[in-house]
């Protein structure tokens, strides 16, 4: 049996836009990790169709903390809309999700286009600005459980973020202190460090994964490192601030 991707593609992209969960798509059918990202490819060509901009991607299961969370070995990636991107410091409905959660992260900005096989140097070259930034996950599988291919086709759970102040690239990113605080109380601590040891790294991978897929990351995207600890789930009322030490922070509020 040959796999219907547009039909999986519109069944993802309806699942984010009403908010409700849908089965795995790997209970029924089996599909490689191409078709995966085809997938993918074809519901955010959905929302370019209803006039979302594409701004950047990000990657998924850069730390070991989010492999074990979710019990995924692989690197992802997913595809970043302008859409996704919510006002720093500002107010977030839950009405949007369906069962959010929210990690730390770091953003790099580019400066001019990257894809294929690039060094470290030649990544940060590329860099225009980098700053501290919260990523905003929804599954939209059902309790928030899904297979590696699942999870590529679903844009890699990407759902919302938000961004702090862009720094200057010119400084050590490897071991940057990052602290999480919801309602004021300390809930995680971590370091750049556990983003594959440093998210350069991570923008290294973004650019030879985009590759093979046939594409190419501008100058003026932004590259969402992956989470640096487990993610938590956001509740209504929930005030969450992220600081990366000499990044500055960035924050948002949950509401109804
Ligand atoms: C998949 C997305 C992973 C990250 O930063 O590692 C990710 C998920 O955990 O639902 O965004
Ligand atoms: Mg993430």
């Amino acid at each position: 049996m040959t796999v219907d991707i547009l039909r999986l593609a519109t069944l993802l992209d309806d699942a984010a836009r009403n908010a409700t969960a849908v089965a795995q798509i790997s209970a029924t059918e089996t599909l490689t990790l191409e078709e995966a990202y085809e997938v993918q490819r074809q519901s955010i060509e959905r929302r370019l169709a209803r006039g979302e901009r594409r701004i950047g991607m990000k990657m998924g299961f850069t730390s070991r903390a989010k492999m074990e969370q979710m019990g995924v070995n692989d690197l992802i990636w997913g595809r970043l809309t302008h859409a996704m991107i919510a006002e720093d410091g500002g107010t977030i409905s839950r009405k949007r999700f369906v069962h959010p959660r929210v990690e730390p992260e770091v953003a790099f900005l580019l400066r001019k286009p990257l894809s294929g096989i690039v060094t470290a140097v030649q990544a940060m070259d590329a860099v225009e600005a980098v700053a501290p930034a919260l990523e905003i996950i929804d599954s939209r599988y059902q309790n928030f459980r899904f297979s590696l291919t699942d999870v590529v086709a679903d844009n890699s759970s990407s759902s919302a973020l938000t961004i702090g102040p862009w720094n200057s690239p010119h400084q050590p990113l490897d071991n940057l202190g990052m602290t999480v605080m919801v309602n004021g109380r300390a809930q995680s601590f971590g370091s750049t460090a556990a983003i594959l040891g440093d998210p350069v790294r991570s923008l290294v991978a973004a650019a030879r994964l985009v590759a093979m897929s046939g594409e190419v990351l501008e100058a003026g995207h932004i590259v969402m490192a992956g989470g640096a600890t487990a993610a938590f789930e956001l509740h209504v009322g929930m005030h969450v601030q992220l600081e990366v030490e000499r990044l500055g922070r960035t924050s948002f509020m949950v509401a109804e």
